[in-house]
């Protein structure tokens, strides 16, 4: 299906939106970039522009070099604690509201969702604001000791970041529990996500294989955008408060 492109919100989706019993919202990175967050793949701005994933973001590169990956961690976790949630963030905690059975998943690390409201967030890849021991499967918080890889407390050995990096598995009740939504959802969003990193970017093609309604909110064109039913063009803090407005108000 060629999909509605639209700088306007089309009034069948609004109206598709307000009727919805079920809405499950995918996140990307996209999201969070106007909070200061930074993507992954863009041009110029993108993490991976100035960083190779490989030697960062892998398991292979932490036991090579667990201090170098601890620190850029560190890093990206700074720049974390001091963004803001959004007006696209804030959007979702209150479609959580609005929509009889909602289920926001999101690939994003950075725990906005939940200082956005957002109460029950799917984190399929993680949160980098914990840390884990990979020997003991613990997971533990922020770390106070400043030690750099910080320390187990029960075995001594390195910790690391509690994210999901590549070819790592995702936590299976988690994915499961996305894969569910998706499936058996009205409406589902993909919002600011580049739909390349698999096995998320299938849940929008499990729930189109079911005839759910595809919405894409993204200022660029991706691999999904030729299958969607509604592709709104714009960045997420602008888009989706829009999105709200027009299918909940008058209130
Ligand atoms: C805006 C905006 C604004 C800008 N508003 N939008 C099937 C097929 C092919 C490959 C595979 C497959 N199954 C598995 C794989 C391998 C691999 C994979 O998918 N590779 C592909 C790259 C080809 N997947 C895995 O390894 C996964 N594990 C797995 O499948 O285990 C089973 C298995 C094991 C062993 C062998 C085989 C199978 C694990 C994936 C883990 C991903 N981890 C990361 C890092 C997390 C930790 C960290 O943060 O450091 O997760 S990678 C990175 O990509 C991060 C993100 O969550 C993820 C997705 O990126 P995202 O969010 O989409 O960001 P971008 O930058 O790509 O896009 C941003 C978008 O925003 C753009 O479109 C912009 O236009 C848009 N945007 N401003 C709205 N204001």
């Amino acid at each position: 299906m060629n999909p509605a492109s639209a700088r306007g919100i089309p009034q069948d989706l609004i109206e598709a939106l307000r009727d919805a019993e079920r809405v499950v919202a995918l996140t990307g990175s996209g999201i969070s970039a106007e909070s200061g967050v930074l993507t992954f793949r863009e041009a110029q701005t993108g993490l991976w522009e100035c960083y190779d994933p490989q030697q960062l973001a892998t398991p292979e590169a932490f036991e090579r070099n667990p201090r170098l990956v601890w620190e850029w961690y560190e890093w990206r976790r700074r720049l974390v604690t001091e963004a803001e949630p959004n007006p696209g963030h804030l959007a979702l905690a209150e479609l959580e509201r609005r929509v009889p059975n909602f289920t926001l998943v999101t690939q994003n690390v950075d725990g906005l969702h939940r200082r956005a409201g957002s109460r029950d967030a799917i984190e399929l890849h993680g949160n980098i604001l914990r840390a884990r021991c990979p020997a003991e499967e613990i997971v533990l918080g922020p770390d106070q000791t400043g030690a750099v890889p910080p320390l187990c407390p029960n075995c001594g050995g390195p910790l690391r970041p509690d994210v999901v990096w590549f070819g790592e598995t995702l936590p299976s009740a988690a994915l499961e529990a996305a894969s569910e939504a998706a499936r058996g959802c009205d409406l589902f969003l993909s919002i600011g996500t580049s739909s390349l990193v698999y096995p998320a970017a299938a849940l929008p093609y499990e729930a189109l294989e079911n005839g759910v309604i595809i919405v894409e909110v993204n200022p660029a064109e991706t691999s999904l955008t030729p299958h969607v039913d509604y592709a709104l063009r714009g960045g997420a803090a602008k888009v989706l408060p829009e999105l709200l407005r027009k299918a909940f108000l008058p209130l």
